[in-house]
């Protein structure tokens, strides 16, 4: 039986600031339409595909954002995508930002995906794990980037889920700069990772990384590809946005690593690959035979250690999780 799926990587241009939920999802209907007359079977759309990138701003009252973010979803700005995905039987994955009450009255604050089927059914929603950015106002900068200060890591990890007729892993931006992202969903034996990403062109931290950032976003998701032997789906909201310009370059890469369709504009467009899913075969059943060749009797430090520990360190290095970047 055929396990070819084909995926649309739904690259969205800017979205303002005060853009209504109702004019971005219109935007991502038209998105899911091209899709349909391009035979896609699964559409993904980037991280906080339903707003603004907000963590450019310091809100000193933290819940004067809370507009930013989903109470449920589907809800009622989200619901006409849910409906006409179904009757055109495309699944998708949407990144957006939740908003969560635990039951003692807590507000949890995540950076997440969700995946549908194309009956409509709800796969599973995805938190991001790796956090980027500060937690607290730095004025000097030019533009802030406080994930750390509008969302919690995921207490999750990464999962795998069977859907589209494969075994389908998420992350979000920042979570496919680490190779461990990939490798967790690789031993449970993922063969497409979907993954949305807002990547401004400027870090201040270290500017010099500003014209690398497209080298690095395709080194990064090609390694993953390959030394996974997964597809992997990267798609950004790109463009300037609020005036920060970020980048946009969407790929869909092959278990091979090599890129099989790039989006040319930085603005709202599709691009659509096939991926066989028994490609990933090649590389698992072959070079990347985790069962034979695998050494984690060597990798002990991976889970044991979170910063570096030279070999004069006597304990275990550790990088606290608010610490700025
Ligand atoms: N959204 C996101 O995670 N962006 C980061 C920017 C760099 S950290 C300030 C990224 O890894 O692309």
């Amino acid at each position: 039986m055929s396990r070819v799926v084909t995926v649309g990587a739904a690259q969205l241009g800017p979205i303002a600031r005060d853009e209504p939920r109702t004019d971005v999802v219109e935007r991502l209907l038209v998105l899911l339409h091209d899709a349909a007359d391009r035979g896609c079977d699964l559409v993904v759309y980037p991280e906080l595909a339903l707003t603004t990138f907000f963590p450019r701003w310091y809100l000193e009252d933290i819940t004067e954002a809370d507009h930013f973010y989903e109470r449920s979803m589907p809800n009622a700005a989200t619901q006409p995508l849910f409906d006409e995905a179904k009757r055109l039987g495309i699944g998708f994955c949407l990144g957006h930002a939740l908003l969560e009450t635990d039951p003692d009255g807590t507000e949890r604050r995540w950076n997440v995906q969700t995946l549908v089927e194309r009956d409509g059914s709800i796969v599973a929603t995805f938190k991001k794990v790796h956090i980027p950015g500060h937690a607290s106002h730095e004025p000097h900068r030019p533009f802030q980037h406080l994930e750390r200060y509008y969302f919690e890591p995921s207490p999750d990890g990464f999962g795998v889920w069977d859907a589209f007729g494969g075994r389908v892993g998420m992350m979000i931006c920042n979570d496919r700069r680490w190779p461990e992202s990939y490798r967790e969903m690789a031993l449970q034996g993922v063969e497409l990772i979907l993954c949305g990403y807002n990547t401004p062109l400027h870090y201040a931290p270290d500017p010099s990384q500003d014209p690398l950032q497209g080298y690095h976003n395709q080194l990064v998701m090609c390694a993953g590809a390959y030394q996974n032997g997964t597809f992997v789906v990267g798609v950004a909201k790109g463009g300037e946005e609020e005036g920060v310009a970020s980048l946009a370059e969407s790929t869909i890469i092959a278990p091979s690593g090599q890129p099989l369709a790039r989006a040319q504009t930085d603005g709202d467009e599709l691009i659509v690959a096939e991926c066989d899913l028994d490609w990933c075969k090649n590389y698992t059943g072959t070079l990347f035979d985790f069962d034979l060749y695998r050494r984690p009797e060597a990798y002990t430090r991976l889970t044991s250690q979170r910063g570096v520990a030279t070999p004069c360190t006597s304990t275990a290095g550790s990088t606290g999780f608010s610490r700025s970047r």
